[in-house]
C-alpha cells in the first residue's frame, strides 16, 4: 500500500465533494471520490475497476434522484391522467452506460474517471445486466420505459423484484448449462428501497358475509409487498420516472420465536421462507408446467400491490378538494396489461373498489373497464394462460367469485343482444367448464373486460381480429387495434454504436435523430442518383462497420475462443431458442453450405462469399429439442471451424449466454441477420428492427413485424423467402396427406447429420421432428423441410449481393434510413393518444 493512498484508495490527489456544483470532469472526479470514501461498499484502500464502477453509479444516481424528486413532485401537483405498465418481466440490462448518455455526460465523465485512473468503458462493464424477463416481451417493456420518460409522459412501471433473473448460460460439449443469475450478489446501486410504501397481499382464506350482505376476503395468510424503485431517465430530459418493483417480504410477527426456542429452526421460519419465496425466481417463459402455483401468485402479488398504490395515490391526488368520485378514476388512471400475465389486476379492482371502497356492481365494472386496457404477444396456443379453476378457488376465493360473474354478465349480455352468437358462445366464455379440469381463460378475461385490446404488429393485430380474437369482433368492433412495436434508438443505435451515430449525425447535420427517428430518412438522399458515387459516405459508412465488426471479432473471441475474420460476412442469428423461430432451419442451410464447400475444388472455393454465422440464445431447461438445437450448433462449429480445408470460407459459431449487453455488441456488427420463423408464428419480433437500424440487412419470412420492415427500408434491401402465413394451414394439411415431396438439398443436409459428420451425439431424434406426416414431435409442425428450398435460394441471393460492395452499402444505408417508424417513441406515443388517452407532463 502507497503512502499517497487514501482510504477510498483514490491515489490522486482529487478531493471529496458531496455534490458537484457543475458538469466539469474534476468536480464529477470528486464526487466519484466522496461516494468511494464515504458510500463504502468494500474494505478501504481499494479503488479497483468494481469499486469504481459503485461509486460512479452512486455519483450518477445523486443526479438521477434530484430529477427524480422533481419529476413525482411535478406530476403530484399536475395531477395529470397518468398510465401505470403492468409487466411480469422488464429486461433493463445496464443502467450506468445508459444513464449516461440519456444524462448527456459521457465526455465529462469519461474525463473524471480518466483522472481517477480509469477507463469508462471498463466501468460501464463491471455492471451486471439487470435480466428480470425473458426475451422479448420484457425487453419491450424496457424501451417502452425509456420512451415514456423520453416523451415527458406521466406513466410508471410496475414489476417484480426477482432475486435470480435470467439463468447464465453456459456452452460446453454437452451444450447448454443454466447456472442461477445472482444479479443482486453486490447489491444494485440504482434501486431505492422506499421503506414507507408497504401493501399487504392476501393469499387462500375465505369469503365471509356480513349481515347486509357485503363479502370480504379473510384469514389465509398475508404478506407484504415492499416498493423498490428504480429510477428511468429520460433523454435529455429532466423527466426521470419509476420503474416500481415489488418484493415479498414476511412480517415479524409471522417468524415463531416459540419454535425457535424450542429449537425448531426450519419451521420457526417457514412463513418467512415461502413468503421469500414469491420473489425469489423468474418464471422460465413460454408455456411450462413449474410451479404453477408460485407463478398464479407471483401474477396476483404483482397485481394486488400495485393498485393498491394506484388508489392511495389516486386519493392523495384528490384529498385537497375532498369532492371527487369513483367515476372519475378512468380519466385519471390508465392500466395496460403487457400480456395476460397481470390479468388478476381486474378481479383484483372489482374487490378492492366494492369490498373496500363500497362501490356496486355497475359501477366498479365501468370504472374497471374504463381504466384497464391488454396487450397480447402470442397466438400460440400453448401460450395463452388458463388458470385451474380449483386452484383458483383455493387461493383467490373472492376473485373467483368475481370471475364466475364477470362471466355470467358476459353471457347475458352477449345472449340478449347478440343471439346469433348462441352457437359459439362457449368459446367466448371466460370460464371453460367443459374441460375435464375447468378453467379460467385470461385471455378472453381480458378481451370481455378492457376497453382496448391491441397485438404487436400490422400482421399479428390482422391474425388477432380474423381468428384468436375473430368472434368479438361483432360485439365489439372497435375494441382491437394494432401498435406495432418499436425498439429505443437510444440503446439500440445512439449508444451501442457511437460509430455508424457520429457519421448519421454528420451527415444529417443535426442529432435530432435520436428523439425523431423518422429524420433517418435523410440518408436515402445519399442514395438517390446525384449521390450514387458518393464513395467517401460509403466509405465512411463501411469503416463504421468495420470498426463494429472488429470490436465483436474480439468479443468472440475472449468468449469462445473462435477467431472469425472481419471480412467475412457477419451472420447473425440471436434470440429465444424456439422451433418456431427455425434456429435448426439457419443450422442446416449451414450444414448444407459446409458440405458443398468440401466438395468444391480450392479454386471454386475462392469464388465463394466467406460467412461467419453466429447464433445465439437460451432454451428452456426442459425444453428438449431447443437443447438439442444449441447442441448442434456447437457440435457443427467444432467441426466446422477446425477444417483447414474450408473454414476460411466458413464459421459457425454459438455465442454463449445470450443477453441485453451481448446484443449491444452483437447488434451494430451485424451485416445479415436471421428472422425467419413460420408465417404466422411470431407476433413481431423486436431485435429485427435493432439489425435493420444499425445498417444490417434481414432475411426472412412475411412473418411479425417483417412485413412493415420490408415496406420501410424497401423490398430489394430485404431477402425473403418462404411461406406466407395464410399458406400455411394448407401447406400443413398437405403435409398430413403425403402430399410433401421435400427438396434433394433438404435430405442432403439431414442425411449429412444423420451421418455422424458433426460427432457421435444421436440427433435422430430432434431431425425425427421433421420427418413424416404428422404426431406428437412429428410431421415437420414448423415447416422447415417447405421453406428450405426457397431459403437457400434467398441466401444465394445474399452471397452474390454481399460481392458487389457498392450494392451492399447501399442497401445497408436504406436499411437504417427506412427504420425510423420502429422507434419506441412512435408506438408510445400512439398509445397515449389512442389508447391512454395522456399527454405529456414536462418538468419544467
Ligand atoms: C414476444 N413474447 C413475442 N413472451 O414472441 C415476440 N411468454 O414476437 C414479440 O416481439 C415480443 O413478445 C414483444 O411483443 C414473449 O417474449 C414471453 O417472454 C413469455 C413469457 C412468459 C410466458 C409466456
Amino acid at each position: 500500500m502507497g503512502d499517497s493512498l487514501k482510504p477510498n484508495g483514490v491515489s490522486s490527489n482529487v478531493p471529496a465533494a458531496a455534490f458537484p456544483s457543475s458538469d466539469s470532469p474534476s468536480e464529477i472526479a470528486s464526487n466519484v471520490n466522496y461516494h468511494a470514501q464515504y458510500s463504502p461498499h468494500f474494505s478501504p484502500f481499494k479503488f479497483d475497476s468494481e469499486q469504481a464502477y459503485f461509486a460512479t453509479a452512486e455519483s450518477i444516481r445523486d443526479r438521477l434522484l434530484q430529477q427524480w424528486n422533481a419529476t413525482y413532485l411535478h406530476f403530484h401537483n399536475a395531477d395529470p391522467k397518468q398510465t401505470y405498465y403492468l409487466s411480469m418481466e422488464y429486461l433493463q440490462g445496464r443502467a450506468l452506460s445508459n444513464a449516461i448518455g440519456n444524462l448527456d455526460v459521457k465526455n465529462a465523465y469519461a474525463e473524471a474517471l480518466d483522472k481517477l485512473g480509469h477507463q469508462l468503458e471498463e466501468i460501464t462493464e463491471q455492471e451486471k445486466d439487470a435480466a428480470l424477463g425473458n426475451g422479448g416481451l420484457g425487453r419491450l417493456a424496457s424501451c417502452f420505459l425509456d420512451s415514456m420518460a423520453t416523451l415527458n409522459l406521466p406513466a410508471w412501471g410496475y414489476g417484480l423484484r426477482y432475486k435470480y433473473g435470467l439463468f447464465k448460460q453456459r456452452i460446453t460439449k454437452e451444450g447448454q448449462q443454466e447456472t442461477a443469475e445472482d444479479w443482486l450478489e453486490k447489491f444494485s446501486p440504482w434501486e431505492v428501497v422506499r421503506h414507507d410504501v408497504v401493501f399487504p397481499v392476501r393469499f387462500f382464506g375465505e369469503v365471509q358475509i356480513d349481515g347486509d350482505g357485503t363479502r370480504k376476503w379473510v384469514g389465509g395468510e398475508v404478506v407484504q409487498a415492499l416498493a423498490y424503485d428504480v429510477p428511468i431517465p429520460g433523454y435529455k430530459t429532466k423527466n426521470t420516472i419509476s420503474l416500481r418493483l415489488w418484493e415479498a417480504r414476511a412480517s415479524p410477527a409471522d417468524f415463531n420465536l416459540f419454535e425457535f426456542n424450542e429449537g425448531n429452526y426450519v419451521s420457526a421460519a417457514q412463513r418467512h421462507s415461502q413468503a421469500e419465496q414469491i420473489c425469489a425466481v423468474l418464471y422460465p417463459g413460454d408455456a411450462t408446467e413449474s410451479g404453477k402455483l408460485l407463478r398464479l401468485k407471483q401474477q396476483f402479488f404483482l397485481c394486488s400491490a400495485s393498485l393498491q398504490d394506484m388508489i392511495q395515490r389516486f386519493k392523495e391526488r384528490r384529498k385537497p378538494s375532498k369532492t371527487w368520485l369513483w367515476s372519475e378514476f378512468p380519466s385519471k388512471v390508465a392500466v395496460q396489461l403487457n400480456d395476460t400475465h397481470p390479468t388478476l389486476a381486474i378481479p383484483e379492482l372489482m374487490r378492492l373498489l366494492m369490498d373496500d371502497e363500497g362501490l356496486g356492481w355497475e359501477e366498479a365494472w365501468d370504472v374497471t373497464s374504463g381504466t384497464i386496457s391488454y396487450t397480447n404477444h402470442t397466438v400460440l396456443p400453448e401460450a395463452l394462460e388458463k388458470w385451474s379453476q380449483a386452484v383458483m378457488w383455493k387461493l383467490l376465493p373472492r376473485h373467483m367469485e368475481i370471475i364466475e360473474e364477470i362471466d355470467k354478465r358476459f353471457l347475458g349480455t352477449v345472449r340478449e343482444k347478440f343471439p346469433k352468437l348462441e352457437k359459439i358462445l362457449p368459446s367466448l366464455r371466460v370460464l371453460d367448464t367443459n374441460a375435464e379440469k375447468p378453467v379460467v381463460r385470461m385471455a378472453n378475461l381480458c378481451v370481455v373486460t378492457a376497453h382496448t385490446v391491441n397485438g404487436v404488429a400490422e400482421l399479428h393485430s390482422d391474425i388477432l381480429k380474423k381468428e384468436l380474437f375473430a368472434d368479438y369482433l361483432t360485439i365489439w368492433p372497435n375494441k382491437f387495434q394494432n401498435k406495432t412495436n418499436g425498439i429505443t434508438p437510444r440503446r439500440w443505435l445512439r449508444f451501442c454504436n457511437p460509430e455508424l451515430s457520429s457519421l448519421i449525425t454528420k451527415q444529417l447535420k443535426s442529432d435530432k435523430w435520436v428523439t425523431d427517428l423518422d429524420e433517418l430518412s435523410g440518408l436515402r438522399k445519399v442514395c438517390k442518383k446525384q449521390f450514387a458515387d458518393d464513395a467517401s459516405f460509403q466509405g465512411e459508412w463501411a469503416a463504421a462497420k468495420m470498426a463494429c465488426k472488429k470490436r465483436l471479432a474480439e468479443y468472440v473471441k475472449k468468449v469462445t475462443g473462435v477467431t472469425i475474420d472481419p471480412n467475412s460476412l457477419f451472420d447473425i442469428q440471436v434470440k429465444r431458442i424456439h422451433e418456431y423461430k427455425r434456429q435448426l432451419l439457419n443450422i442446416l442451410g449451414a450444414v448444407y453450405r459446409y458440405k458443398k464447400l468440401k466438395e468444391m475444388s480450392e479454386e471454386q472455393r475462392t469464388t465463394s462469399t466467406p460467412r461467419t454465422i453466429m447464433i445465439g440464445g437460451k432454451a428452456f431447461a426442459t425444453y428438449t429439442n431447443a437443447k438439442r438445437i444449441v447442441k448442434l450448433v456447437y457440435d457443427v462449429g467444432e467441426v466446422v471451424n477446425s477444417d483447414p480445408q474450408v473454414n476460411q470460407y466458413l464459421k459457425v459459431v454459438f455465442v454463449p449466454n445470450y443477453n441485453v449487453s451481448v446484443a449491444e455488441m452483437l447488434i451494430p456488427g451485424s451485416e445479415l441477420s436471421q428472422h425467419i420463423s413460420t408465417a404466422g408464428m411470431e407476433a413481431s419480433g423486436t431485435s429485427n428492427m435493432k439489425f435493420a437500424l444499425n445498417g444490417c440487412l434481414i432475411i426472412g419470412t412475411l412473418d411479425g413485424a417483417n412485413v412493415e420492415i420490408r415496406e420501410e427500408v424497401g423490398e430489394d434491401n430485404f431477402f425473403l423467402f418462404g411461406a406466407t402465413a395464410d399458406q400455411v394451414p394448407n401447406l400443413r394439411k398437405d403435409r398430413e396427406n403425403g402430399k410433401f415431396k421435400p427438396d434433394p438439398r433438404f435430405e442432403e443436409a439431414k442425411q449429412y447429420i444423420r451421418s455422424g459428420a458433426f460427432g457421435k451425439y444421436d440427433y435422430s431424434q430432434l431431425l425425427d421432428s421433421l420427418e413424416g406426416n404428422s404426431g406428437y414431435g412429428r410431421g415437420d409442425y414448423f415447416l422447415v423441410g417447405q421453406d428450405f428450398p426457397s431459403y437457400l435460394d434467398a441466401q444465394e441471393r445474399v452471397d452474390k449481393a454481399y460481392m458487389d460492395r457498392k450494392k451492399w452499402l447501399r442497401m445497408s444505408i436504406l436499411s437504417t434510413a427506412g427504420s425510423g417508424k420502429f422507434s419506441s417513441d412512435r408506438t408510445i406515443a400512439q398509445y397515449a393518444k389512442e389508447i391512454w388517452n395522456i399527454e405529456g407532463c414536462r418538468v419544467p
